[in-house]
Parts: C-alpha cells; structure tokens; sequence
C-alpha cells in the first residue's frame, strides 16, 4: 500500500514536473528573449558575421519564432552547440527551440523526449573529396579515410550506404566543427562526409581554395532538418511549426518583407487572417494577431531567407530543387493558415 501510494505521488510529481517544464511559451514571454539551439558556426545556416550577428536560415528561423511571440525578431539568444551537444541542450531546458541543422529521424522523435516541429531545407548526404584524390564517384572511395562529425546522422548512414556498396573505409570521427574540417584540409581524411549543404558550406567558408575541391554526385540518404521542441509542449510545437509555415506560406502567396503592408489591403482571404486582418489564427496560440506579419516584415519569406543565405544572393549557391515551393515542383508545402 505504501509502496502503491509513494508510486502514486512519483507519477504525479513527475506529471506536475512534466506541466512546469511544459509552458515554454509562457516562460520564454516572461523571460522576454528566446533562446535558440545553434551550431557553433557553419556559414549560410547559423554563424556570426564579420560584426558578430548571427545569420543564416536557422538563425531566421529563430528570428521568426521571436517576431511571433514578441514582435521582435532581435529578441534572441543563440546558444551554439556541436552535434553532439545539441540534444541534451533542448531535454534540460537550456535552449527553447534546436534550429540547427537536424535531421528528422524516428529515432529522435520518440526516444529522446523531442519530436520535430516541421522541416525547413531537404537535405541528403554527400561526400567532398580533393580534386587531387583523382575520384569521380563515391562507388571509387575503397580503403579511403572518411572524416565525420561525432554525433550526427551521418555515421550510421555512411556505415550501411558503405555496407550495401562494398566499400571499405576508416572512420575519422571528431567532436568539433573546426577540427574535423582542420582535419580534413590538411589531409589527416581523404573525404568529407555529412549533408549536401554541409559541404557546400565547409567548400566555400572554411577551405583554403574551394575550386580544388569537388562534391562527388551521389547523395546517398534522405536528410529532411528542421527544428526541434521538447515533447509534451504542444502549443509551444504549434508557436515554432506555425511560424515556420507562415514563412513558406507567405512565400507561396507572394508576400514579402517589402509588400507585406500593401497585402494588409490584399481581398484575398487567405492572406487576411494569414496577417491578422481577420482575427483568430494569433488567439488560437496565445499570440498576437500580428505574429505572422512581423515575421515577415522582419525576417522576410522562406524564399528570401533561402536565397540571402544560401541561394542565389550567397556565397553557396545552393539551388531551390528540393526546398523549391510544391507549385514550382518541390517539397515546400505550407499547411494552411486558416
Ligand atoms: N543532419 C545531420 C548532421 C548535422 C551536423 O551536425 N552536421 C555537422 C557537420 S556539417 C555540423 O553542423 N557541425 C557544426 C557544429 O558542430 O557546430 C544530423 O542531424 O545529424
């Protein structure tokens, strides 16, 4: 009976502990500053620039989040974090929000109490090499040295894509951004292996004469990144995945940072309640009616945080395909604000 009733309490001290941890929008409003999970610095995603601001689209897509819940998009705190850091960060409370180039797994979304809240590029696994190794193909990467980064989807993935093909290799897994890349320019690896946008940013940011280097053609996984929450917070999942959807919706309607006030005079219904003309779609999640017309006013669309940072108007060049809209044959597809 006694043991029955100390049961009793455990649970229900757990599930008063689970409700305290479960309010992030309420602790996050009273703090005034969001706090976002980063990595530690991988230009065109999330890095400081030459005046120490981070940029990139995670970092936009922090800015969204805080333009929703507070009207400004400066109220936040980035929190870098390495691959294998970034998990245990988001389960203490430390980050509200991981926006880091995350893999969205099964694995990750039932057995580490986190589950993702919507996906913002579609990614896969690649390998850069040095021109130099004289290899075209990843089918010719036999008995090569593969430098990964501890922690990541990466590992595993390269082990059973390297299974399945035959190929042998020697891992060469290293806590730090910086030292694996290190590690690879000065060939202590012959490969790099992680996400296609990875490569193109280590290509361009991080060695030395990017045009010696080649990122070889096969993308050997299905990466989809996005952010992250703790579980049990639903309508902190709603704030983050709605705020990410209003940024691809707005997109898709053709509403920008620079139109955004004229739209407010837009006929078109979807547009009205997407920018709090018609009330409702703010009140449902506790915010204000103008959540999704700050993010857009300060943050821009999901197509102008893609190409500022890493399309067209960056220094990686990475085209839509994949992250292109549904109506331009991609896999952009905003669940409607209605
Ligand atoms: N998408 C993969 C890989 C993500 C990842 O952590 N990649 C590394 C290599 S590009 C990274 O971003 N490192 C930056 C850092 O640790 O600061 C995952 O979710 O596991």
């Amino acid at each position: 009976m006694k043991i029955a009733r100390s049961l009793i309490g455990a649970t229900l001290l757990l599930g008063a502990m689970a409700g305290a941890q479960a309010a992030t929008l309420d602790v996050v409003q009273k703090r005034g500053e969001l706090r976002c999970g980063t990595t530690t610095g991988f230009a065109g995603f999330s890095a400081p620039d030459a005046q120490g601001v981070w940029r990139g689209l995670d970092v936009d897509l922090c800015r969204a989040v805080a333009a929703a819940v507070f009207g400004d998009a400066n109220k936040i705190k980035i929190v870098p974090l390495n691959s294998q850091q970034r998990f245990t960060a988001l389960q203490s409370g430390e980050i509200d929000v991981l926006t880091r180039n995350t893999t969205v797994t099964q694995q990750r979304d039932t057995a580490l109490g986190i589950i993702h809240a919507g996906i913002n590029f579609y990614d896969g696994q690649g390998f850069l090499v040095p021109k130099s190794l004289g290899v075209q193909s990843a089918t010719e990467l036999n008995g090569a040295t593969i430098c990964l980064q501890t922690g990541t989807s990466n590992e595993n993935t390269l082990a059973d894509w390297a299974r399945a093909h035959n190929v042998s290799y020697k891992p060469v897994v290293i806590e730090t951004f910086n030292e694996v890349v290190n590690a690879f320019a000065s060939g202590r690896c012959d490969v790099f292996s992680t996400d296609a946008s990875g490569l193109a940013s280590i290509r361009i940011s991080k060695l030395q004469n990017p045009d010696d280097y080649l990122v070889l053609p096969e993308i050997i996984s299905k990466e989809p990144l996005g952010p992250f929450v703790r579980q049990g917070d639903d309508a902190w999942l709603n704030v983050v995945h709605w705020s990410l959807s209003a940024m691809i919706e707005a997109e898709e309607y053709g509403i920008t940072s620079a139109n955004v006030d004229q739209q407010l005079q837009s006929a078109n219904p979807n547009i009205r309640r997407m920018l709090g003309v018609t009330p409702g779609a703010g009140a449902n999640m506790g915010l204000d009616e103008k959540w999704a017309y700050n993010i857009i006013k300060q943050v821009g669309n999901y197509g102008e945080s893609f190409e500022r940072n890493v399309g067209a108007g960056s220094p990686l060049k990475i085209k839509r395909g994949l992250n292109a809209q549904w109506t331009q044959g991609g896999l952009m597809y905003a669940l409607p604000i209605r």
